[in-house]
């Protein structure tokens, strides 16, 4: 893969975080990708959100599959561990990490072709499991690194660049993750930084699957008229249903809001979502209301973004399997291997 260093030096008077990191700590390689692209505007989000949660780099495990948006991760977090792995299997990968060490933060990056057509069982499985994960699909509607073709994801009747129509149905991640039991949906767009840097930070501090869909317009392919993935077209049918702060157990990032209008939502960790509500009556508790008004809104022609649901005290997949807390890379030969009482009390309990 081709890649470019970052030059080191900076102004020594940019601000810090907690830990005494600059947003800079939080950056990566320079990024390839074709200038405008979507993708690097939620690269910058995905900075700004780990350097105002005080993360510790060393903390992070960013797992992607094959696109333009799985080679993102090279551009932030430069000090984080990192699997660029196979096309479609960024979910089977992060599942085997999450099972062997519970103590990372897991970012999944993957596209809407890696996620919604080769990796769509991988998508679903990891989802339908509960994995303690931030999952962020760049969905831009095409394989923008192989030139542009519909994904999976490309509304029936959108055009393509060539002006072909696409005659098939599209699918909608958010939807399927909120039928499959994910404790934490959300939709963004990539040009809303206001909107998506909050949202990621709640996907982070969730302590389950977390799915958030990010609307990423590829500049290359898709991004002219006929496209409803295109800058212009999301502008017209973006529906927000609430604005989002977004603050921690331990230190508020913002409480900008006016009384009356708000909603916390608290975290199993403490953390605390602040929900500012627009849309009227929208209660983000409420998955079978969730799933019914993104129906109704997409029948309407809208595209509705924010957080559309959220479980207050989400399980994941270690709590399902009730695994012991030390992280199994951690436990050593002794308990690892209990000896043969052990297991002839074991296999006489399976007879
Ligand atoms: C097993 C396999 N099949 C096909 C490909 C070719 N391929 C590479 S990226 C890609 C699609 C990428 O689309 P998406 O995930 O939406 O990412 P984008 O480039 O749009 O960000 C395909 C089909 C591959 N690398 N591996
Ligand atoms: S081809 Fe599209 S998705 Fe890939 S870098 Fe260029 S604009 Fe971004
Ligand atoms: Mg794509």
């Amino acid at each position: 893969m081709t890649y470019l260093l970052k030059p080191k030096f900076h102004h020594p008077g940019l601000p810090k975080n907690e830990l005494g990191y600059t947003h800079r700590d939080y950056e990566g390689k320079i990024s390839t990708l074709c200038a405008g692209c979507g993708h690097d505007s939620i690269t910058g989000a995905i900075v700004t959100a780990c350097f105002e949660l005080a993360i510790e780099p060393h903390r992070v495990a960013k797992i992607s599959g094959i696109g333009c948006s799985s080679k993102t991760p090279d551009y932030f977090l430069g000090q984080s561990h990192g699997f660029n792995s196979v096309h479609g299997r960024m979910p089977s990968v992060l599942t085997g990490a999450n099972l062997a060490n519970r103590d990372l933060i897991y970012l999944g990056v993957s596209g809407d072709g890696d996620s919604a057509s080769i990796g769509f069982g991988q998508f679903a499985h990891a989802i339908r499991r509960g994995v303690n994960m931030a999952y962020i699909v760049e969905n831009n509607g095409v394989y923008g690194l192989t030139k542009g073709q519909f994904s999976a994801t490309a509304d029936r009747g959108s055009k393509s660049k060539k002006g072909v129509h696409n005659t098939d149905n599209a699918i909608d991640l958010v939807a399927i993750a909120l039928q499959l039991g994910a404790t934490y949906v959300a939709r963004s767009f990539s040009g809303d930084k206001g909107q998506l840097v909050p949202l990621i930070k709640g996907a982070i501090e969730h302590q389950g699957a977390a799915f958030l869909d990010v609307i990423s317009p590829c500049v290359a392919f898709n991004n002219h008229a006929g496209s409803t993935k295109s800058f212009d077209y999301v502008r017209e049918h973006n529906m927000a249903v609430n604005r989002l702060d977004f603050i921690t157990g331990r230190n508020p990032i913002t409480a900008d809001y006016a009384p009356g209008t708000v909603e916390i939502v608290e975290q199993h960790d403490g953390s605390k979502l602040v929900l500012r509500k627009v849309a009227p009556h929208y209660d983000p508790h409420d998955r079978v209301k969730a799933i019914t008004y993104l129906q109704e809104s997409h029948a309407a022609g809208e595209i509705v973004t924010g957080l559309l649901y959220v479980d207050k005290e989400p399980a994941d997949l270690h709590g399902h399997l009730n695994t012991v807390k030390t992280p199994l890379n951690a436990l050593n030969e002794k308990e690892l291997c209990p000896g043969s009482d052990a297991l002839e009390k074991f296999n006489a309990s399976l007879r």
